[in-house]
């Protein structure tokens, strides 16, 4: 077994093999999504910046965007095991648009843009499509 030291040692070798400006510059924010905690989240802008409160739903209930974060959400992320819905109108009126269990959307698009003001979680293995 490696020591703390010897460990330590081995991932300072290993950095100065990939270059010290790897360290210096990591990748920009915007390249990764932030941890959603398995939840499903939405956020106010592009590529998962700016999380609308609350950033979870119960299954199977409906959830009604409220003030600020109303008509807000530009990307989402659905770490769930279930399938979601977003629509553009309260209480799951209006345009519905889908967020599959387990994937993220850095960007609605322009007709879905700031238009989101409820979402539904299915409280089983509906698909939506
Ligand atoms: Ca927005």
């Amino acid at each position: 077994m490696m020591s703390g030291k010897k460990i330590i040692t081995s991932i300072i070798a290993g950095l100065s093999v990939l270059g010290l400006g790897l360290v210096v510059n990591p990748p920009a924010a915007s390249a990764g999504k932030p941890d959603c905690n398995g939840r499903l989240c939405a956020y106010g802008e592009i590529n998962w910046v700016g999380l609308l409160s609350p950033a979870s739903a119960t299954r199977g209930v409906i959830f009604n965007f409220s003030g600020l974060a109303n008509d807000k959400t530009s990307s989402w992320s659905n770490e769930t095991a279930v399938d979601g819905e977003y629509y553009s109108g309260a209480n799951r009126g209006g345009s519905r648009f889908c967020a599959n269990y387990r994937t993220a959307n850095g960007w609605v698009g322009s007709g879905a843009n700031d238009i989101f003001s409820s979402f539904y979680l299915f409280s089983n293995t509906t698909t939506c499509s």
